[in-house]
C-alpha cells in the first residue's frame, strides 16, 4: 500500500528532466499468473537540464525488478538502488541503453492502473501515473519517445494483441503463442501507452481525409457487444470530418482503433491510435441505451478524438497543466456537440452540470485553480474545475477574439507547439499573439480559484431616458487562497422594453442604432455603465448565454422572471429565468406549513410553456425540469435537505395537480408513432413525456398509471422504458414497482450496462432507495465490487443523487458512505476518493448533518493505511 503521510508536489518546484528518452522498446510476455516486461530505454542527459551528473530516476510502483542492464552489462546490486517506487542508477554516461526487466501480476491488479484484467482481457490505463505499474521509467509528461511494443500471449485466448501505432509484425511462437509488434512514428509521454490483448469481435470501418488519406477505423469488442458498435463508429467519424472543417485537424496515423472495457475508473482514454472506453461510455443500441447515454457517447468519442491533436500532438509539460489539454478538449466537444444537435440545450446541460457541481467544488475544501498549484495525489485533479471551468476558460477566450481569431489562435498554437509538452500559458500566449489581444488579466482564470460573484445594480432616470447598471465583482477566498484580484469577466447583456422588444444598446449620449447585445467587459472591481434613449425602464436579459462562469446576483421580481421566460430573445436566458423563479418558489417554501400557497403564477407560465406549439419543443422539455435538489443545496446557505426536498415535492406536486390535463395531453400528443428515430425532435418528445409521466406519478394519478404500465411494455426503445419503470419506481404504486423492476431486470440481466441504470433508477428514488434496500442491492448477484461502474451505479447514486435518503437525520446515510469508502480504498483508491465527494461537503449543511458528516469523515481519516487519494481529499475537507 501506500506511504501514509504523502508529500505535497509544488508547481513552483518544476525541473526540466534530467534525462530524456528518445525510444523505448517493450515486449510483453503475458501468462495468466502475471506478465513479464522487458524495457529498453535509449537515454541521454538533457542539455537543457543543469543537473549535470544527476542520477538517474525512473519511477515504479508495485513492480517486481528481475534485472538491471546498461549498455548491455548486467548491473550488479551495488550500482543500483531499487526503492520500490522508484529505480536510481547513481551513475550513469551522457547517453546510453538501459534494459529493465520486471514481473506484474495484471490479474491481482483491482486499482485498474497500469496493466490489468477486465473481464478476461488484458488492458491498460496509464494516465496519470500508471505507466510505473509496468515498468521503471520516467513516468511524466514532458518526456516523450518513440515507443515500439511486441505482445506475446497464448493465441487461443488472446487473439487480439493491441498496442499504439501501426502494426509491423506479427507471427507463431511455441506453445500456442503468438506475437503482434507495433511501432508509434510519434514521440509520446508514457500516459498515452496503451495495450490490449483479448478475444475481441473486429468492427471495421474507413475514414478518408481531407488530404484523400483513408483511414482504417476498428472497434474491438466482446462478441456479445458486437451489435452495439455503430453509433459510436458514425459518431468517431462525425468528429474526424467536424475535427477537419471546425479546426483544420487531419487525423494523422494510418489506423485508429476503440475499445469497450467492462472495468474501468473514469469514462475513457485517449491513448494514441488506440482508446480505451469505459463500455457504458462506448456501447449502445436502440434496446439497450437511453438518448442521454447516445448523447454522452457521441461527446465521449468526440472528446477522445479531439486529444488527438489537443492532448497528444500537443501535451501537457506537467500535471499542473492538465486542464490545457482536458478544458480546451471539452470546450471542442462542447462545440461539436452543440454542432450536432440545439445550441441552446447544449448550453443548458452544460452550465446544469457547471452551476450544480463545478460551482459546489469550487466553494468547498478541494476548491483549486484551473492550473493548480500543488497537489499531493493527481488523480484527485480530474476534476469539474480543470474539465468544465477549464473549458469555460477557453469558451471566454473565444467570446473576447470571435470565431476567426481564435481559429487563428488555435492554429498557431498546434503548430509552434506540435510534438511538444507545453503549459495554459503557452496556449494564451498563442491566442494573444493570433489576436493582438492583451491577455494578461484573463490569466488570473487560471490561477485564482473560486467562483467570481457578479452583483448588479439598476437605476433608471425617466427625465433623460437613461438606464444604468452598476456592477461589482468579488471572488470569495478560498483554502489558501484570500483577497483575490479582479478579473477579466465578458458579460454579455441586452435590454427589453415591456413588450419584449430588444433595445438599442447607446452607450452614449449621442449614440442611436446600438447593436441589441453587447459583451461588457468587466475588468475593475466596481464598473458602472449607462444606456441612453431609453424612454421606458428596460428589463435587463443578463450574462447571456453563460458568457462567464460567475454567479450573478440582482434582485429579479417574479414579474421580470415571468417575463424573461417568454421575451428573452436568448434561448438559454428563458431557461435560466424559468429555473430562477422555480428556485425562488421552492426556497420561498423550505420550512414553510404544508398547507403555504405555491406561487400560482408558476403553474400558468408552465402551462403556457406545455400548450404552445410554436415553441422549440427541446428547450420546453428542458424549461419543465425543476432545478435538481443538488441544485438547491448548492445555492443554499445551511442545507437541511429534507426540508428541501420536501419543499420541491410540494412543488412538483402542485404542478402534476394544477397541469393535470395539460401534461396528459403533451403526453399524447407526443407520444412516439412510427419508427424510432435519434433525432433532436424525437428526443424531445420522449423527454417531454417522460416528464409528463412523472409529474403524473408523482401525485398517484389513476390514468398516468396505465400510461406508465402501457409504455413499459410496449417500449421499443430504452429511454421510454426506463421512463416508465422510473416514474412506476417513484410512484406510490409498489406493487407495479416490485413487478416492473423484476421483469426488466429478467429482460436484462444478460447486459451489464442495462444492469447499472437498473440499479441507478432504485438507488436515486426517494420512494425505492431508502437504505435498507440499498443494503440489499449491494449484495444482488449482480453487484461486482470490483467493478466500478456497479459500484458508482448504487453507493454514488445513493449518496449524490438520492439527497433525501443520504441525509437521513439519524446519520445512517453517512456512516453508510464512509464504511464503503473504507472498503473500497484497499482495492481502488480513486473510485474510493471520487466517492467520499459528498461527505467532504459537510460544511454545506444544517448543525445537525454537518456533525455527523464531519465525524463520518473522521472516521475514515482514523483507518488504518489510507491511499494517498484518500489521505488528501480527507485531510483537506476536515483542516
Ligand atoms: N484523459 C481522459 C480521462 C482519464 C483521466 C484519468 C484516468 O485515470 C486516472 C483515466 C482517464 C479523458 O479526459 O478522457
Ligand atoms: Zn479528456
Amino acid at each position: 500500500m501506500r506511504t501514509n503521510q504523502p508529500q505535497t508536489i509544488y508547481l513552483s518546484e518544476y525541473k526540466v528532466p534530467a534525462y530524456l528518452v528518445d525510444h523505448v522498446d517493450l515486449r510483453f510476455e503475458l501468462f495468466e499468473d502475471g506478465a513479464r516486461v522487458h524495457s529498453t530505454l535509449s537515454v541521454r542527459r538533457n542539455p537543457e537540464s543543469a543537473e549535470a551528473g544527476a542520477p538517474l530516476f525512473l519511477h515504479g510502483d508495485s513492480l517486481k525488478l528481475e534485472s538491471v542492464a546498461l549498455n548491455g552489462s548486467v548491473l550488479a546490486a551495488g550500482d543500483f538502488e531499487d526503492r520500490g517506487d522508484a529505480l536510481i542508477v547513481p551513475s550513469v554516461p551522457e547517453q546510453f541503453e538501459l534494459q529493465v526487466v520486471t514481473w506484474i501480476e495484471p490479474q491481482n491488479n483491482t486499482r485498474l492502473e497500469g496493466l490489468y484484467k477486465s473481464s478476461g482481457m488484458f488492458c491498460t490505463q496509464c494516465e496519470a501515473e500508471g505507466f510505473r505499474c509496468i515498468t521503471f521509467y520516467p513516468d511524466r509528461p514532458d518526456v516523450m519517445a518513440r515507443f515500439r511494443t511486441r505482445i506475446e500471449a497464448d493465441k487461443g485466448a488472446y487473439p487480439v494483441l493491441l498496442s499504439n501505432g501501426n502494426s509491423v509484425a506479427q507471427g507463431e511462437l511455441e506453445n500456442g503463442r503468438h506475437f503482434v509488434t507495433w511501432e508509434d512514428p510519434f514521440p509520446k509521454p508514457a500516459y498515452l501507452f496503451a495495450l490490449v490483448a483479448g478475444d475481441l469481435v473486429e468492427k471495421k470501418n474507413t475514414f478518408t481525409t481531407c488530404s484523400g488519406r483513408n483511414i482504417d477505423l476498428r472497434m474491438y469488442v466482446e462478441p456479445r457487444n458486437a451489435q452495439k458498435c455503430d453509433f459510436a463508429m458514425d459518431a468517431l467519424k462525425r468528429s474526424m470530418r467536424w475535427d477537419e472543417d471546425v479546426y483544420g485537424r487531419e487525423y494523422d496515423l494510418d489506423i485508429f482503433m476503440i475499445v469497450a472495457v467492462d472495468d474501468f475508473n473514469m469514462g475513457a482514454m485517449e491513448n494514441k491510435g488506440l482508446n480505451i472506453f469505459n463500455s457504458s461510455c462506448v456501447l449502445a443500441s436502440q434496446d439497450t441505451a437511453t438518448d442521454a447515454t447516445f448523447q454522452r457517447i457521441e461527446a465521449i468519442v468526440a472528446h477522445e478524438y479531439f486529444h488527438n491533436w489537443s492532448g497528444n500532438r500537443v501535451t501537457c509539460r506537467d500535471w499542473f497543466q492538465l486542464s490545457l489539454k482536458e478544458g480546451f478538449t471539452v470546450f471542442r466537444d462542447s462545440q461539436f456537440s452543440a454542432d450536432m444537435g440545439s445550441p441552446t440545450v447544449k448550453r443548458i446541460e452544460d452550465v446544469t452540470l457547471l452551476r450544480t457541481a463545478q460551482f459546489a467544488e469550487d466553494a468547498g475544501p478541494m476548491a483549486h485553480p484551473v492550473r493548480p498549484a500543488s497537489y499531493m495525489e493527481i488523480s484527485n485533479f480530474y476534476t469539474l474545475t480543470i474539465y468544465e471551468k477549464g473549458a469555460e476558460v477557453v469558451r471566454m477566450i473565444h467570446n473576447l477574439l470571435g470565431d476567426e481569431l481564435f481559429r487563428k489562435g488555435s492554429d498557431l498554437y498546434f503548430e509552434r507547439h506540435d510534438g511538444q509538452a507545453v503549459t495554459t500559458d503557452d496556449f494564451v500566449k498563442a491566442m494573444e499573439d493570433a489576436s493582438g489581444r492583451d491577455l494578461s488579466q484573463f490569466r488570473l482564470w487560471y490561477e485564482q480559484a473560486g467562483t467570481p460573484v457578479v452583483s448588479v445594480e439598476d437605476d433608471y432616470d425617466a427625465d433623460k431616458g437613461v438606464y444604468g447598471l452598476t456592477i461589482r465583482q468579488n471572488i470569495p477566498d478560498t483554502p489558501g487562497q484570500t483577497g483575490k484580484k479582479p478579473q477579466h469577466i465578458p458579460f454579455a447583456m441586452g435590454l427589453l422594453d415591456s413588450k419584449g422588444q430588444p433595445l438599442p444598446l447607446n452607450i452614449s449620449a449621442g449614440e442611436q442604432d446600438g447593436p441589441l447585445e453587447r459583451v461588457l467587459e468587466l475588468t475593475e472591481a466596481e464598473h458602472r455603465f449607462e444606456f441612453h434613449g431609453l424612454a421606458e425602464r428596460p428589463v435587463p436579459s443578463l450574462l447571456r448565454d453563460f458568457s462567464a462562469p460567475v454567479r450573478v446576483q440582482y434582485p429579479w421580481s417574479r414579474e421580470q422572471l415571468l417575463f424573461l421566460m417568454s421575451h428573452d430573445p436568448d434561448g438559454f436566458n428563458r431557461w435560466d429565468a424559468g429555473q430562477r423563479l422555480a428556485v425562488d418558489v421552492i426556497q420561498s417554501l423550505v420550512g414553510t406549513p404544508e398547507q403555504a400557497e405555491v406561487e400560482p403564477r408558476l403553474a400558468d407560465a408552465y402551462r403556457k410553456l406545455l400548450n404552445d406549439a410554436s415553441l422549440d419543443q427541446a428547450l420546453v422539455a428542458k424549461m419543465l425540469l425543476l432545478p435538481s435538489e443538488a441544485y438547491l443545496v448548492e445555492l443554499a446557505e445551511q442545507a437541511d435537505v429534507p426540508a428541501i426536498h420536501a419543499a420541491r415535492e410540494r412543488v412538483l406536486k402542485h404542478l402534476a395537480q394544477e397541469l393535470k390535463d395539460d401534461l396528459l395531453a403533451c403526453y399524447q400528443r407526443n407520444r412516439e408513432q412510427g419508427d424510432y428515430q435519434l433525432g433532436p425532435d424525437a428526443i424531445a418528445r420522449r423527454s417531454l413525456c417522460n416528464t409528463a409521466l412523472g409529474w403524473l406519478m408523482s401525485i398517484d394519478d389513476e390514468r398516468a398509471r396505465e400510461l406508465a404500465l402501457e409504455q413499459f411494455r410496449s417500449a421499443d426503445n430504452m429511454t421510454d422504458r426506463l421512463g416508465a419503470l422510473r416514474a412506476l419506481v417513484n410512484s406510490g404504486f409498489a406493487a407495479d414497482r416490485e413487478q416492473a423492476l423484476e421483469s426488466f431486470y429478467q429482460r436484462f440481466s444478460d447486459d451489464p450496462q442495462v444492469v447499472e441504470l437498473w440499479f441507478s433508477v432504485q438507488a436515486s428514488s426517494g420512494q425505492a432507495g431508502q437504505l435498507p434496500h440499498i443494503l440489499q442491492l449491494l449484495e444482488h448477484p449482480a453487484f461486482d465490487w470490483k467493478n466500478p461502474n456497479k459500484v458508482r451505479s448504487v453507493v454514488g447514486v445513493f449518496a449524490g443523487q438520492n439527497l433525501a435518503a443520504f441525509h437521513n437525520p439519524d446519520g445512517s446515510g453517512y456512516q453508510f458512505l464512509a464504511g464503503q469508502v473504507c472498503r473500497l480504498d484497499d482495492s481502488n483508491p480513486q473510485i474510493a476518493s471520487r466517492l467520499v465527494t459528498p461527505l467532504t461537503r459537510w460544511r454545506k449543511f444544517a448543525p445537525a448533518y454537518s456533525s455527523q458528516m464531519k465525524a463520518a469523515l473522521e472516521g475514515i481519516r482514523d483507518k488504518d493505511n489510507l491511499s494517498r487519494d484518500l489521505y488528501e481529499v480527507v485531510h483537506k475537507s476536515l483542516a
